[in-house]
């Protein structure tokens, strides 16, 4: 497809990758040198971006070696001055936010609209946010302490926001981090740790060191106090086995297979844009994605009218292409992740509307139909821009469908009655669970999963509780009052 008129100018961009070319990692407040590289590319394109390195078993010692000097400083540090930092990296994000925005778009293959309008915004919100509960740490969490050094492992399908969502308050609360950013999307990643040098962030506080899943395993072994993972459920397990019987925290937020439960009293166009915003939003690569749309069969033949209408409409495109709504899948093996998947959804005799494949790492929206609860189209996280329809008759059915699943991250509910919206919300079991809209997020709002999804949280009060400790008691040094 020829990029029109409306094309975000990435020249920017483009000059940045050209002078840097290849990239070592970060540590202790500097890049190092390039060792074994690999390429990260543009999916909707195939051109190759830049090269990073593949992080070894020595670099991520390295890393975790400067992020231990230098947390010492950085905990003892009061919260006002560590504020600071984070207010300037919030500000120097904001600066920068068309550079960053064109960048992800092109490591990622998402929209630029939705890199500029929502990744990027939501990590300068969580920043400021962070240094907020840096100023306030001390007063609010009276005996805590942080927990050291937090070994931070973040997937592709938000970068730079799950980079934020995991360095922010694990800072805030005078932790030092070493972050692996995921290997297909590491360049927002890299971009971020130049602005920690630009801010004057002491060395050491944050650390980045790329390389693929080796690397991030390499991390888990490592002598760090907390490890936080945002990634697949396989992993998670993998993870959560090697960190068995050491001493280290562990946070997980896995897969999800969220339910979109559309009551007899829904707002049916409201409902179908909230289906746009929650599994044809960023390809459908979203974790808490409304993938299982469940609706009232007593409106069922409307609402699916007017979704097949709204879907028609989508237009997949160039990521840069401001008018683009469905960019490309993020690389080549997730794109045949999601095209196996469908082909044994059908096999087991689900029907598939639109999901056409197209060049290079396309995928269009769709979603499947006519298919049974155990057909694994329905079980598994397809992680891409297709949902599953079924439907219900009474509002017990759909509790019921909607908890039928080994996940619980997210849900939401669509009804104009508030008692039936809610109702039914609290009986969902899942992290959270939105009313009359989907995708919602806000720093100050805890997110995360239970059961299959993982747990622990991120944003708000819970969020920094998980990155700090309650340490014994200072053993008292005068004898207690008369
Ligand atoms: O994830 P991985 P993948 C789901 C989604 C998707 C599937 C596979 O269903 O189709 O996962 O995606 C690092 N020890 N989600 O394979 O492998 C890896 O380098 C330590 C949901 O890309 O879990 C990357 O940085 N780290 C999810 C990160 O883990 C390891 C978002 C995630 O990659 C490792 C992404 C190991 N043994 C995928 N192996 C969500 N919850 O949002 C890999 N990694």
């Amino acid at each position: 497809m020829e990029y029109g008129p409306s094309v975000e100018d990435a020249s920017a961009v483009r000059d940045w990758l050209r002078e840097r070319a290849t990239f070592g990692h970060f540590i202790a407040g500097r890049f190092t040198r390039p060792g074994e590289v690999f390429a990260t590319t543009d999916p909707a394109t195939g051109e190759e971006l830049a090269r990073v390195t593949q992080g070894s078993e020595r670099d991520v010692a390295k890393a975790v070696r400067a992020a231990r000097r230098a947390q010492r400083g950085w905990g003892m540090m009061p919260g006002h001055d560590r504020a600071r930092f984070l207010y300037a990296i919030a500000r120097t994000i904001q600066k920068r936010e068309r550079f960053l925005a064109v960048l992800e778009t092109l490591d990622n293959g998402k929209p630029i609209r939705e890199s500029r309008d929502a990744d990027i915004p939501l990590v300068v919100r969580h920043f400021y946010h962070h240094a907020g509960w840096a100023e306030l740490a001390e007063s609010e969490f009276p005996g805590h302490a942080a927990l050291g050094v937090c070994g931070q492992i973040i997937p592709w399908n938000f970068p730079l926001l799950m980079l934020a969502w995991k360095v922010a308050p694990a800072l805030a609360a005078g932790n030092t981090v070493v972050l692996k950013p995921a290997e297909y999307t590491p360049l927002t990643a890299l971009a971020f740790a130049e602005i920690c040098a630009h801010v004057g962030l002491p060395a050491g506080v944050v650390n980045i060191v790329t390389g693929d899943g080796a690397t991030g395993a390499a991390l888990v072994r490592a002598p760090v106090d907390k490890i936080a993972f945002t990634g697949s459920t396989g992993v998670g397990r993998e993870i959560a086995r090697a960190v068995a019987g050491t001493a280290k925290r562990l946070t997980l937020e896995l897969g999800g297979k969220s339910p979109f439960v559309v009551m007899e009293d829904a707002d049916l166009d409201a409902a179908v844009e909230g289906v746009v915003d929650s599994i044809w939003f960023n390809q459908g690569e979203v974790c808490c994605a409304g993938s299982r749309i469940l609706v009232a069969e007593s409106v069922a033949p409307r609402f699916e009218a007017l979704l097949r209408a709204r879907m028609e409409k989508l237009r997949p495109g160039p990521p840069l292409d401001k008018s683009t709504d469905i960019g490309a899948i993020v690389h080549p093996v997730q794109k045949q992740r999601i095209l196996d998947l469908l082909d044994q959804a059908v096999a087991a005799g689900a029907e598939l509307i639109g999901g056409q494949v197209g060049q290079g790492c396309r995928v269009a929206p769709g979603y499947l139909r006519n298919i049974a609860p155990s057909n694994p189209g329905m079980v598994q996280e397809i992680f891409g821009p297709i949902a599953t329809l079924s439907t219900f008759r009474t509002p017990d059915e759909a509790a019921d469908l909607a908890n039928n699943t080994r996940y619980g991250l997210a849900a939401s509910v669509w009804s104009e009655s508030a008692a039936n919206a809610t109702d039914t919300a609290a009986r969902i079991r899942a992290g959270v669970v939105w009313i009359n809209c989907a995708n919602v997020f806000d720093a100050a709002a805890p997110f995360g999963g239970i059961r299959d999804s993982g747990y622990g949280r991120e944003g708000g009060r819970e969020g920094m509780l998980d990155y700090l400790a309650v340490p014994a008691p200072p053993a008292p040094r005068d004898p207690a009052p008369p």
